[in-house]
């Protein structure tokens, strides 16, 4: 069955960003390869008129996730760096919503919707279903997810637009099922309408 858009879906694409990408501070395998088909998504959504959202990893330098503050992750993604900025080859319209992230130094935020206003701007603009893929499957992608199926919205997976950071092996493949499990559906791009 082919995917028709409607009046209430819009488009997630979460943390494109340099540091997440060759090169980066926290470099995640393959990511640049999903690149091309995420440009697909944004062009089909903005050629369908639905509203395309970017989040983005928005740390402070002194951020509790990073090693030198006892946390897990190498420094990235610092708010108003390069290795913050979204990636040169995405391809986002001047009125996509960038949502911004993790600002605080005190605390992590995985989840697209951890103090930034955007369910109160999804529900403002009517969206009942999210579309997304990006960085990092077991992380962002699967809080986001899951808070989104929480608050309600049916959420798509853009299975092949994501990549995971598996520093455990399975780490994608298990935060998948669980996405899964909680009632995420899976596309590809394919089985857009055209
Ligand atoms: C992320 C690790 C640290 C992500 C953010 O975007 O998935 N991963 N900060
Ligand atoms: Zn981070």
């Amino acid at each position: 069955m082919k995917i028709s858009l409607d009046s209430g879906d819009a488009l997630i694409v979460v943390d494109m960003q340099n540091d997440f990408l060759t090169n980066g501070r926290l470099a995640v395998t393959g990511g640049d390869k999903i690149i091309p088909l995420l440009n697909c998504y944004i062009a089909y959504f903005y050629a369908n008129n639905r509203p395309i959202f970017a989040t983005r990893d928005w740390h402070p330098p002194d951020h509790c996730s990073f090693v030198s503050q006892g946390g897990p992750w190498p420094p990235h993604c610092i708010a108003g760096s390069t290795g913050a900025a979204f990636h040169a080859e995405l391809v986002l319209p001047a009125d996509a919503h960038i949502v911004s992230k993790a600002t605080s130094r005190e605390a992590d935020a995985y989840s697209g919707f951890s103090g930034t206003g955007l369910h109160e701007l999804l529900q403002s603009l009517c969206i009942t279903r999210i579309f997304t893929g990006g960085i990092a499957t077991e992380y962002c992608i699967r809080h986001t997810v899951k808070d989104a199926l929480q608050l309600g919205y049916s959420v798509v997976l853009l299975e092949d637009a994501i990549q995971a950071i598996n520093r455990q092996p399975h780490d994608g493949a298990l935060a998948l099922q669980d996405m899964i499990d909680h009632g995420v559906r899976l596309i590809h791009f394919q089985e857009l309408a055209a």
